[in-house]
């Protein structure tokens, strides 16, 4: 699958994330008040529209860059900037190909990024500031400081949204217990899982984006998120709609996690992901969990096993039912196993409706 401008663009920051010989070089020729206009990335399709110049054929290393970044033209690097290639080139990109920049630098850096794939970085020298081309995309590239800035904001809502999920998930294990959970449950917890799941990815970007200034946010962020256990594809597969068999939890879990904000904060289209239809099924109606989840709580069960005894008991108010011998009948159980789910599953019961 071919990546997004966005995964794209994503992957660049953290390529010219402080602490990188790129960002470097970067800031040394903003530093000089020179300006630069890199490549990062060769093939026959920037060499086709490369003229003049020198072929250098080098080690990338920060000072290089920034004493070839003196002379007019472009720097073309290979794509991990491990070499520099050629430098004061003239790049003629396609002119057909539309460009919203003014100055010849950045209109031809926009161009280059959309004609040949590969991001393009610009130093202005007028404006004093670094930009990523990346396909279509635009990024001006910031400081340390406005992105931990951002990225503490998140975590502080990431740290609410975790409290209330793991409020959501005590409550529903309790339901799940006394055979009470309702599809508002189920959908509440979905949300509350998949609001953790995109707050954290956000911060891990920025990890990403800040590199060596990331280091103390990506503990915080780690801290955060331990013990987050197995996500929402457990819930989908304790509840999802067997009519619908053949689509996998997999592509559900990836329905919840496309769903857009608006839908997000609708319990009926998350509801949906797990076969409710909207209109027609009660948001109250009362379900039953096949059990995986819990099960999975259950360190010493292997996910084999917890799909035999699934399929055995079908579903978890008969697995909470079954005693030893009964748990021994499911193929691959001998009497050890039998112990450590039946005291694994009394044990969960216990905590569960103690909280
Ligand atoms: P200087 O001797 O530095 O003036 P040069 O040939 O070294 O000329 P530069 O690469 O320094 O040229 O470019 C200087 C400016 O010339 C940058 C840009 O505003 C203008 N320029 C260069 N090529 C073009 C072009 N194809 N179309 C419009 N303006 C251009
Ligand atoms: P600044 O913000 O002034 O740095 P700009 O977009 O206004 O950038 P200019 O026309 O002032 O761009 O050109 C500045 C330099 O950019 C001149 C030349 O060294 C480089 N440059 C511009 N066009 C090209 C090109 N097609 N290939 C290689 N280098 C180029
Ligand atoms: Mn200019």
């Amino acid at each position: 699958m071919a990546r997004s401008p966005e995964d794209s663009l994503k992957a660049t920051l953290a390529r010219v994330a402080p602490g990188t010989d790129l960002r470097d070089g970067l800031e040394r020729i903003l530093r000089g008040r020179t300006g630069a206009l890199i490549v990062l990335g060769f093939d026959r399709t920037v060499d086709s529209i490369c003229s003049g110049g020198f072929d250098i054929g080098i080690d990338f290393s920060p000072t290089r860059l920034r004493e070839l970044a003196k002379m007019d033209g472009a720097i073309v690097c290979d794509k991990d900037a491990k070499t520099i290639l050629r430098a004061a080139v003239q790049l003629v990109p396609d002119h057909t190909i539309e460009t919203h920049e003014s100055g010849t630098r950045h209109r031809t850096a926009e161009r280059v990024a959309i004609e040949t794939g590969f991001p393009v970085i610009s130093v202005s020298q007028s404006m004093q500031i670094i930009q990523l081309y990346v396909g279509g995309l635009r990024h001006v590239l910031e400081g340390s400081e406005p992105v931990l800035a951002r990225a503490n904001q998140a975590l502080a809502t990431l740290e609410r949204y975790r409290a209330r999920l793991d409020q959501v998930t005590n409550s529903l294990s309790a339901l799940e217990i006394e055979a009470m959970v309702t599809v508002r449950d189920v959908a509440v917890t979905l949300q509350r899982q998949e609001m953790v799941r995109r707050i954290s990815e956000e911060i891990s970007q920025y990890v990403l984006e800040l590199g060596v200034d990331g280091r103390l946010l990506s503990l915080q962020l780690e801290e955060l998120t331990a013990g987050l256990g197995p996500g929402s594809e457990m819930i989908v597969r304790d509840y999802a709609d067997l009519h619908d068999g053949d689509r996998r939890a997999e592509d559900q879990v990836a329905t919840l996690q496309n769903l857009s904000a608006s839908d997000m904060v609708d319990l009926g289209k998350i509801a949906a992901v797990v076969g409710f239809q909207p209109g027609q099924d009660s948001l109250e109606a009362v379900v039953q969990p096949r059990g995986y989840r819990l099960l999975s709580n259950i360190k010493s069960v292997p996910p084999a096993v917890s799909n035999r005894l699934v399929d055995h008991f079908g579903g978890l108010q008969n697995l909470m039912a079954a005693n030893i011998d009964d748990l021994m009948t499911v193929d691959g159980i001998g009497e050890q196993r039998a112990r450590t789910v039946r005291e694994g599953l009394s044990r969960i019961a216990e905590t569960s409706l103690l909280d």
